[in-house]
């Protein structure tokens, strides 16, 4: 699905032009949606892979022979290649930056600590870099935002704000440290428009299968079906302030739109642990978890982030955010449509088009 060939904007129109990284992953779909609803073109930078990896994008996607209709590009780049970054920055000149992507799961970065940091951390500075440069030859006014993460809260208890300290508690999160204090080093020394978002979790039905609440949902779906017996977890005690992917792209967008750039914490200000979250998902189908979870110390991690509860009084007063959709509505609309997707499944195994393995 990725340009093959230098088309960058090509437009003469007035429309915003936003490049996305991430833009495969869950927020960079939404992220996509919203920038295309408001009359933008969006780039979005994709790394190479043996598999389509634009799954999330399939619905978004409209072939580039369609000129005029064609307002999401493609192009091949990665976050470690400096020079991928600032050629596409000249080809597309955008006007806001969004740094979606990540190796964004904190138990591998356990597993891959310096790939990790190498994405995340000296990435950010790379696309930073990128855009310093590309402003100053050309003049061009861009702005940037930087997808920071509630894990850099860590070990502090809650309630966490923008004034928080950090105490990451994995190679992901003090990656994300890093990253954050890159970008406001670039704010402060080079007066860049640079906004750091600190988002709490949020989910949604495109979240990642090896995430917690959508491995759960997944499974479920599975279970009621009748294509899965067992679930297998880690850590039932750990608390999440879990609100809704599609909701925290809006805060994205709303951060860029401001005269001046900030930081801001985006969450629901509620708490929820993973045994709650199985409580209301398996309950909404009517089954108990107990009779189908088992713990698995594989899923423990090294150290581990007790308790997440984000305040986000400043984004509510100024960038005037809220969220929409509450825990059990999210519960729902993610077990809602987990089934359905399982009930899919079940008609290939049925037909013996599909093997009825567990998920991973
Ligand atoms: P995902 O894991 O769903 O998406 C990550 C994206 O980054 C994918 O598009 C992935 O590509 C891309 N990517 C990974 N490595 C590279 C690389 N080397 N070069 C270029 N692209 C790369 O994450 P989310 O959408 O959930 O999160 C978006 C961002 O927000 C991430 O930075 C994450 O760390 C951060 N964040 C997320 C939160 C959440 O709860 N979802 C909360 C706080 C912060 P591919 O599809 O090929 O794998
Ligand atoms: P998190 O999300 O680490 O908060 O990072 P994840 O869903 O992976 O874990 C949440 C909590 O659930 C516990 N847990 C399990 N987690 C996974 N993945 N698999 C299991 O089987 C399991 N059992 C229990 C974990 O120990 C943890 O406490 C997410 C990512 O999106 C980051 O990129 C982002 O920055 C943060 O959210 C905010």
């Amino acid at each position: 699905m990725a340009s093959e060939n230098n088309n960058g904007s090509g437009s003469d129109s007035a429309r915003k032009i936003a490049l996305v990284t991430g833009i495969t992953g869950q927020d960079g779909s939404y992220l996509t949606e919203l920038l295309l609803s408001k009359g933008y073109e969006v780039h979005g930078l994709i790394r190479r892979s043996s598999n389509f990896n634009t799954q999330r994008l399939n619905h978004i996607y409209v072939d580039p022979h369609n000129a005029d209709k064609a307002l999401m590009k493609l192009h091949y780049a990665d976050l470690t290649d400096a020079s991928s970054l600032r050629r596409w920055l000249d080809v597309i000149k955008p006007d806001e930056v969004y740094n979606l992507a990540a190796q964004s799961h904190v138990a591998v970065s356990f597993e891959i600590p310096d790939y990790t940091a190498d994405v995340v951390a000296t990435g950010a500075l790379r696309l930073l870099e990128a855009v310093r440069s590309h402003t100053a030859d050309t003049g061009r006014a861009v702005k940037y935002y930087q997808a920071g993460s509630s894990e850099m809260f860590g070990a502090t208890p809650p309630p966490q704000c923008e004034t928080t300290p950090f105490h990451p508690r994995s190679p992901y999160a003090a990656s994300k440290v890093a990253a954050h204090w890159y970008t406001v080093n670039y704010r402060e020394a080079y007066g860049l428009f640079a906004c750091n978002g600190i988002l709490f979790n949020h989910e949604s039905p495109r979240r990642g299968e090896n995430f917690v609440t959508r491995k759960i949902t997944r499974a479920l779906g599975r279970i009621k079906v009748g294509l899965q017996r067992k679930l297998f977890l880690g850590n039932l005690q750990a608390s999440r302030d879990w609100g809704f992917a599609g909701d925290y792209v809006e805060a994205m967008w709303m951060m860029l739109q401001q005269e001046e750039a900030d930081d801001y914490v985006v969450a629901t200000e509620e708490s929820h642990t993973v045994e709650e979250f199985l409580e209301v998902s398996f309950g909404y189908l009517g089954l108990n978890w107990k009779d189908h979870v088992e713990i698995d110390k594989r899923y423990f991690r090294p150290a581990e982030v007790d308790n997440l509860k984000g305040d986000a009084s400043k984004a509510k007063e100024v960038l005037g955010w809220k969220p929409k959709v509450g825990f059990e509505k999210l519960v729902k609309m993610m077990v809602d449509e987990d089934l359905e997707l399982a009930k899919r499944e079940k008609v290939l195994v049925d037909a013996g088009y599909m093997d009825a393995q567990q998920q991973p």
